[in-house]
């Protein structure tokens, strides 16, 4: 099924990404954050090819009531940190894994911020956006008792999922 992912009327979290391809990566922040009721939006915003649009998103997003930004980008991803140049809020960076050298120039370009500008950078791939949305998660619960609950409630079901013993795979 196609069709432009839905977003929240008055989000808390920016989820953005340098590209459609990073989205296969990025729908997992996505997708967590919905399980803990985070409101969110979703949106493309390339540091290279629509550099206005990421300022005008960048620089608008604290007085649009945002509260944290996950930026993902892959290869030579400057995304996660000319967005933290623009704003104030928390930039969380999520390394997308590339084609070339497997998310590694990704993590380089993202995790090396010059002193004065953070980033906080997380895994590569799928792990880093499910943990950059836990994190904003647990930013945001600092002020919002529910959503503390929530995240509390996500990690019990997280511990009573793990087994005592392993099993061995299907055939
Ligand atoms: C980056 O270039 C994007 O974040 C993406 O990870 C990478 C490749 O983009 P596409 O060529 O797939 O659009 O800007």
């Amino acid at each position: 099924m196609t069709g432009r992912v839905s977003d929240h009327p008055s989000p808390l979290v920016g989820i953005i990404m340098g590209s459609q391809s990073d989205w296969a990566t990025m729908r997992h922040a996505a997708e967590t954050l919905s399980a803990l009721d985070v409101a969110h939006e979703a949106r493309i915003v390339s540091a290279h090819r629509t550099p206005d649009r990421l300022a005008e998103y960048a620089k608008t997003a604290r007085e649009r009531g945002l509260q944290a930004i996950i930026a993902g980008a892959g290869g030579a991803a400057h995304l996660p940190g000319m967005c933290a140049a623009w704003t104030p809020l928390p930039v969380l960076g999520v390394p997308v894994e590339s084609h070339a050298l497997r998310g590694q120039d990704s993590l380089l370009s993202i995790v090396q911020m010059p002193a004065g500008i953070p980033v906080g950078t997380l895994a590569i791939g799928r792990a880093g956006a499910v943990n950059a949305a836990l994190l904003a998660a647990a930013i945001l619960a600092l002020h919002d008792a529910g959503l503390a609950s929530r995240l509390d409630a996500w990690r019990a079901r997280q511990t009573e999922a793990v087994a005592v013993a392993p099993v061995e795979p299907a055939e």
